[in-house]
């Protein structure tokens, strides 16, 4: 996501990171390159500008502390400068009016339909009764698309085939929740290649009908300058309460992300960053501004994590790396929870620098070598296990062949377990000692 920006940013960061001293001219010459990496971006002129004004102000402005780097402080100014931009906090959806209604709307291909399943999704998971309605009219391809997500969703839709009249769909529909208990309709609409005034008149009658609590413009991060010309568009026409960015695994630049909320004054509520129905997340402004600095977004994965993995287990699995008596079978049990947090390649990018990491590390390599010690480990006896001095040269044969690796490789694999044990051991010392001396090592921004 947004690698290009973030890699520039993090240059211009390099010569920031060095000033002895902030005046107007040094610190004017470091935020050219910055100014330069969000036109590239694809930033909204006249956002850049302000932005670039107000950090360049508010570092000159800026008392010194003593023991951080001048530099240092207009990074941190340029961080939170960018949550502000960003939207500065997590804007959720409004849910005070029974029943909640939501129109998805946007051009063709924008990722109504699709975004309209992620959202269900979402809001099921948090305890609501979504409903999804077809109100696509002009495309029975997109009923089709629709009633498919629902039934991956195991969630009801509303479709009815046939009707022309989206206020007539909107009527039934909300008549069809009401009989069944459903809280939250969430209405796909049509879209076009281009915003129109029979679009427009289209959705202002469906508007004005349903009374939604929230108008969701759902934008193409990949269309850059050209996403917030639309958002302009639709948010005059019908007031929209927010935009869903997709396509933010793509290539997107992130001149739409960036200059959104400054431009319309309206909040991204959520992104989309794939094609499956759980590459949805809520928008962040402080973990996007991380991510696009650089920084990682170690929050994101620490709630993925979490998701995933057991926290007791980890907790008791940490105080056994702790203690030196991590083993075999908890590596196994360890290798098994990486699997199910997903791809390595997007862990480390969530990781602070993981994307340059990345392209330094052959990542297919690494999960083949986690498969093969996999196969190694299941095919020991859990005595072997849980005690790998007893592997003699006839176990280590045995081993080796079941799980068709050769005698080598189990040997490596084993010696390398063991320096982990050793670096564990060290590792859990060192944690004591620092939190004797005082808790956590502050963060970069003394967060
Ligand atoms: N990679 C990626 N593809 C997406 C995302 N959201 C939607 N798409 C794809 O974009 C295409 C158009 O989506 P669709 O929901 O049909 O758009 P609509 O015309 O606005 O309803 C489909 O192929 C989707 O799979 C996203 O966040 N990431
Ligand atoms: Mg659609």
């Amino acid at each position: 996501m947004f690698e290009a920006l973030s890699s520039k940013l993090q240059n211009a960061f390099r010569n920031l990171r060095g000033l002895g001293k902030i005046s107007e001219s040094n610190v004017s010459d470091a935020l050219r390159d910055v100014r330069q990496a969000l036109l590239e971006a694809d930033v909204n002129f006249k956002v850049a500008r302000d932005f670039i004004e107000r950090v360049k102000t508010k570092s000159i402005g800026v008392e010194v502390v003593q023991s951080i780097q001048p530099g240092q402080q207009v990074i941190k100014i340029i961080h939170d400068e960018l949550v502000a931009l960003l939207g500065a906090q997590h804007a959720g959806l409004n849910f005070d009016r029974q029943p909640t209604c939501i129109l998805m709307v946007g051009l063709h291909g924008a990722g109504k339909t699709t975004s309209s399943g992620k959202l269900a999704r979402l809001l099921q998971k948090q305890g609501r009764q979504p409903l999804l309605v077809a109100a696509d009219v002009y495309r029975p391809a997109a009923m089709d698309q629709l009633e498919t997500l629902a039934k991956q969703l195991d969630l009801p839709v509303f479709v009815k085939r046939g009707e022309t009249e989206v206020t007539q769909i909107a009527r039934e529909a909300l008549a069809y929740a009401e009989a069944h208990c459903r809280n939250t309709l969430i209405f796909d609409t049509a879209g076009r290649l281009q915003i129109d005034e029979p679009l427009v008149q289209e959705l202002v009658r469906l508007r004005d009908l349903v009374k939604p609590r929230e108008i969701l413009l759902v934008l193409d991060a990949a269309t850059g300058q050209e996403a917030v010309n639309v958002a302009t568009h639709f948010d005059q026409a019908l007031n929209i309460t927010g935009a869903i960015l997709t396509k933010l695994d793509g290539d997107a630049r992130g001149g739409a992300a960036l200059s959104l909320k400054a431009v319309t004054g309206k909040p991204i509520k959520f992104m989309g960053v794939g094609e499956k129905l759980e590459d949805f997340e809520p928008f962040h402004p402080e973990r996007m501004a991380s991510r696009i600095l650089g920084m990682g977004d170690v929050v994101s994965l620490v709630e993925k994590a979490a998701e995933a993995v057991d926290l007791e287990d980890a907790r008791r699995m940490e105080e056994k790396m702790r203690r030196g008596q991590f083993s075999l079978e908890d590596f196994l049990e360890q290798l098994r929870q990486m699997k199910k947090l997903g791809p390595l390649d997007n862990l480390m990018k969530m990781l602070p620098g993981g994307s340059e990491a990345l392209k330094q590390m052959d990542l297919g390599k690494q999960e083949r070598e986690f498969k093969h010690m996999e196969a190694m480990i299941c095919g020991m006896t859990p005595q072997e296990r849980k005690n790998p001095a007893i592997l003699n040269a006839r176990r280590r044969q045995r081993i080796a062949r079941g799980s068709g690796v050769s005698v080598t490789e189990l040997n490596t694999m084993l010696n390398k377990f063991a320096q982990m044990q050793q670096m564990m051991k060290k590792m859990g010392k060192f944690q004591k000692m620092m939190a004797r001396m005082g808790g956590a090592v502050p963060g970069m921004f003394g967060r």
